[in-house]
């Protein structure tokens, strides 16, 4: 049998056909617009029988002992302990005491909403994503420039910008656009320390140096001003704010900066001016300008890029979604206006979106070690591995042994779960429907259908989170007994039912798709136009232009211990074959550890006597790794790459381990965790 459905084993939310035989799912097969041989192929994907399958899956709901064992329990003990802690936590501390951390996994979407509903309902403000880290951050930053976060429309571009993503890894829809663009003679620029794939195809290659690309950013406004290659009639006419940054941006010309972000000036002027004069063209940000503690302005100044350009929601350029009018049913209003929840020093963070909720994940590890800004006693940790994705995992372990209660929800007995108090089995992307938020951001609603009965006792968390809300005492809140019926409720008033989803498996669009809508409508700003300097920023005391005041100080970690750690790391890279710390336990994946290395250039390999495959001991002031090298060019001469999402199977490659979590964005709340200086000498041949 087929059936349509979505993947979520990562984020890219790929819409896919699953074939299953007597209940068991046999295979899944990406759609694509391309033919069968121009395809990208996802190991991942290849492998979702062995995912499902895998020994390792919990199947039954663990709870410690008194000589702290773990032992199966039926569902019944284990919500009904976890419900009693609730309660007598919210007793006891109050009930923000209870926070619910959530990774990326289960999804962005409707899981969230259910889990913001339960916990504002039982009176806590502490539900916190780990969206300040990947792409939420990022979201606020386009949010408080043109009110959205744009969408690329790749395939009809005439030019593609590239800024830190690595498509042809991380999202293989996003890279078959790409490359369907390329053939129809789209110029391509790629802004990437490292030769990733599309930076070895690119028209222009900009290996800029790790954690510095807002000064690259300004200095391509600053040429495109000063060359006039702007859009005239869109600044005039929907802009505010374009002459304040204009001024800041001639503080950072090529000429001054280039030789600092180990770039040639001619070539960032180049890149700019081919960006400013190939109608239409768009740009691809990622998770490169995320993870840094400069990510809120780095990432602002790339989305005026776009909007100076005149390529805000054109045909080819930088789409402003259409979102499905979706209910809102996060409850947020039981929230009385007194309770700060623990991210309370990020306020304009907490609220930007009306649905996104909170995100400083660090808070979480600050409230539990520091008391910070007060005591959280009692965690649910739901589809994510904090202990390894985490910055300074040896702080957030520490914290989860600190935590009175933890609790896990997840399909796998991670690093986080061994720690756990009680540990409640998930079933996978392929054994639940769900409501996928990528789905509803702009028009087209496509439902995420169950193919297959969870596995063993596993239960999808739509129904973990249900049946404990109701034993916490939200009856009335929780009254769907079917995911069904939660999500008609949820789609009515777009008038679209899970039914009519099934019916049309390529999904039903809410409206037709609209160009220039911000002629008719203006921009989701406070001033109707796209804001160069937002007045809310400086209203709490932040520059409204980016870098006004200068570029930012020491973008990169530990770089004041330079002279002991004189080489910069980055995170990096992300195989198809997993994503984060997940899959490294299927053997059709884990490839004996290919992929898990330490890149160096050859200058420094040298210079320090590694020889390819070489054990490396990589060092920061936090922690060690240890991991075999990998002499490369991709890499620029002074910095290494370190292979990110091996940690769950030992701390010893736990990237995390090396990474901190002391200066955050102001904003955003995000650390510096993707560059740092470290050290590196060879462990044994
Ligand atoms: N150094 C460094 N740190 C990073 C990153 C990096 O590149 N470098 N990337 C950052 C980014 S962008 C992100 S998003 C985070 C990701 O960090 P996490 O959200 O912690 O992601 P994963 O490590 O994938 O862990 C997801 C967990 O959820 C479980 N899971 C999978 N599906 C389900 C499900 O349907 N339900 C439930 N309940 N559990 C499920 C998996 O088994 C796995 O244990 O890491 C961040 N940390
Ligand atoms: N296979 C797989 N797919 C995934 C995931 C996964 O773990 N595995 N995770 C999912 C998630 S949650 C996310 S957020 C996305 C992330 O997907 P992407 O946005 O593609 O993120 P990364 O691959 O971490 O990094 C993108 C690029 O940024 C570059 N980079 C590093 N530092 C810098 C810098 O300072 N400046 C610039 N300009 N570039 C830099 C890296 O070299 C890399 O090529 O992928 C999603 N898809
Ligand atoms: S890229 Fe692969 S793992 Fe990620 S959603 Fe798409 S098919 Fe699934
Ligand atoms: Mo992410």
């Amino acid at each position: 049998m087929k059936t349509d459905t979505i993947c979520r084993f990562c984020s890219s939310c790929c819409p896919v056909v699953a074939e299953t035989e007597n209940n068991r799912l046999i295979s899944a097969r990406r759609k694509s617009f391309l033919p069968d041989e121009r395809q990208l192929i996802c190991p991942k994907l290849k492998a979702a029988a062995d995912i499902v399958y895998s020994p390792e899956r919990l199947q039954k709901p663990l709870m410690r002992d008194d000589a702290g064992n773990f032992q199966e329990a039926s569902w019944v003990d284990a919500l009904d302990r976890v419900a009693e802690q609730f309660l007598q936590y919210k007793k006891e501390n109050g009930a923000e005491s209870v926070c619910w951390l959530r990774g990326m996994a289960a999804d962005w979407g409707a899981p969230w909403d259910y889990v913001n509903r339960l916990m504002n309902g039982f009176g806590s403000p502490n539900s916190i994503g780990n969206g300040s880290v990947c792409h939420v951050g990022r979201e606020f930053a386009h949010t408080i420039t043109y009110g959205a976060m744009t969408v690329p429309l790749l395939q009809k571009a005439k030019c593609i910008l590239i800024w830190g993503k690595n498509d042809r890894d991380t999202n293989p829809m996003a890279a078959e656009a790409i490359l369907h663009a390329r053939q129809n003679g789209a110029k391509l620029i790629v802004v990437d320390p490292i030769r990733t794939y599309f930076a070895a195809r690119a028209d222009i290659w900009l290996q800029i140096k790790p954690a510095h690309d807002g000064l690259l950013a300004m200095a391509m406004i600053h040429e495109i001003i000063s060359q006039n290659l702007y859009d005239a009639e869109f600044v005039d006419n929907w802009t505010v704010g374009f002459e304040q940054l204009a001024e800041s941006a001639a503080k950072f010309p090529a000429e001054r900066i280039a030789h600092d972000i180990w770039l040639d000036p001619d070539l960032i002027r180049e890149a700019a001016r081919l960006f400013a004069t190939t109608k239409p063209a768009c740009i691809v940000d990622g998770n490169g300008l995320d993870m840094q503690v400069d990510a809120f302005d780095a990432t602002r100044s790339v989305a005026m890029l776009r909007a100076m350009t005149g390529n805000l929601d054109v045909k080819g350029g930088d789409f402003i979604p259409q979102p499905v009018p979706a209910r809102n049913i996060q409850l947020q209003e039981r929230m009385p206006a007194g309770v700060k929840p623990i991210t309370g020093a990020y306020p304009q963070f907490n609220v930007f979106n009306a649905t996104w909720g909170k995100h400083v994940q660090s808070c979480v590890v600050d409230a539990i070690l520091e008391e910070k800004p007060y005591p959280v006693k009692m965690l649910v940790s739901q589809s994510g591995n904090p202990v390894v994705s985490l910055m300074d995992a040896g702080r957030v372990e520490r914290a989860l042994e600190k935590v009175e209660f933890l609790v896990v929800i997840d399909k796998f007995m991670t690093q986080t779960a061994r720690m756990a108090d009680v540990v409640l089995p998930a079933s996978s992307c392929f054994e639940k429907t769900q409501l996928n938020r990528a789905y509803l951001r702009n028009r087209l609603v496509r439902i995420q259908n169950q193919v297959i009965e969870p596995l063993g006792e596993s239960w999808p968390d739509w129904k973990i989170v249900f049946e404990l809300g109701r034993r916490i005492g939200l009856t009335e809140e929780f009254p769907w007994q079917t995911v069904e019926e939660a999500i008609d409720y949820q789609l009515e008033p777009a008038g679209i039912t899970v039914q009519m989803l099934r019916d049309n498996p390529d999904g039903i669009s809410s409206e037709d798709m609209r160009f220039e809508k911000y002629r008719s409508d203006g921009f989701n700003t406070p001033s109707g136009k796209v804001e160069f300097a937002p007045l809310k920023l400086e209203e709490n005391g932040f520059t409204a232009v980016p870098y006004d005041n200068g570029y930012v100080d020491r973008p990169i970690s530990f770089s004041d211990q330079q002279d002991q750690y004189p080489l910069l790391g980055i995170s990096g890279a992300r195989s198809n074959r997993f994503t984060h710390s997940q899959f490294h336990q299927v053997p059709s994946l884990y490839m004996n550890r290919k992929g898990c290395v330490v890149d160096i250039h050859p200058d420094d390999a040298e210079a320090y006597t590694i020889a390819e495959g070489d054990i490396v001991r990589v060092e920061t002031p936090r922690g060690r790794i240890v991991m075999p090298a990998k002499i490369s060019t991709d890499v620029h001469q002074g910095s290494i790459r370190i292979a990110w999402g091996w940690g769950d199977l030992s701390p010893d490659l736990s990237l995390n381990r090396l990474t901190d979590d002391d200066r955050r964005n102001p904003i955003i709340g995000t650390p510096s965790g993707r560059s740092f200086m470290c050290r590196i000498a060879k462990e044994r041949e």
